[in-house]
């Protein structure tokens, strides 16, 4: 299989877990996301994914799939072990609404994408630009420390997609400098996960596109 990747993403982050967890050998693909104007753009990359994100998986089937949440159920559903979501119903709804409150509601307003259309369409500042980052973090943020159980992990003794989102989602806040103190759960839960192998080599700093 093969990753397109960029080692700061925290879409492809999540992707790296999941195949990390599943045990599955990848080759990383490196897309630049600000080099050249951002590589994604590039017609090669958009042959593979129209959408100009990262990530993406190739299967060793040529199939190529898209969007981490669909990447990730994608593995779960072929490689069933170690289970990402919880057997019963409505502990599953659970860990996919934290998984969700990230991967659709605080991540999306905070790509690359959209900081710079904020910063050279809208002409904000960087303080501006900041602001709004940790504004839409923080109350996601919030909503996420309150439902999470962390026991070490976000909801028990297993890892799931929610773990899965809260880890790259830290490491990318931490980055933007966001005050997380106030976020004691989130914060323990990051610690315990990123004492497991497949977390820490998931890291953006053990990526070889790392800069
Ligand atoms: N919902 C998508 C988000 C993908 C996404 O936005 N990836 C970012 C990096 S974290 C990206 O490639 N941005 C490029 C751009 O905004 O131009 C997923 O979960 O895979």
């Amino acid at each position: 299989m093969k990753l397109y990747s960029y080692f700061r993403s925290s879409a492809a982050y999540r992707a790296r877990i999941a195949l990390n967890l599943k045990g599955l050998d990848y080759q990383t693909v490196a897309i630049h996301l600000t080099k050249d104007g951002g590589r994604q753009f590039s017609p090669e990359f958009r042959a593979v994914n129209p959408q100009a994100r990262v990530p993406a998986l190739e299967l060793s089937s040529g199939e190529v799939l898209l969007q981490s949440l669909a990447i990730i159920d994608y593995l779960d559903d072929v490689y069933p072990e170690p289970p990402l979501v919880p057997a019963e119903a409505l502990a599953r709804a659970k860990v996919r609404a934290v998984a969700q409150i990230i991967g659709s509601d605080i991540h999306p307003l905070n790509n690359v994408a959209v900081l710079n259309y904020l910063r050279y369409s809208m002409q904000q500042d960087k303080a501006a630009v900041e602001a709004w980052y940790a504004h839409w973090v923080s109350t996601g943020l919030e909503a996420v420390e309150a439902l999470i159980r962390p026991g070490p992990y976000a909801f028990g003794g297993h890892v799931t997609v929610a773990d899965i989102c809260i880890v790259p989602q830290v490491a990318n806040a931490r980055r933007f400098n966001v005050a997380l103190d106030a976020f004691t759960k989130i914060a323990a839960v990051d610690t315990a996960c990123l004492k497991l192998a497949a977390f820490d080599r998931a890291r953006p700093e053990n990526q070889p596109d790392a800069e």
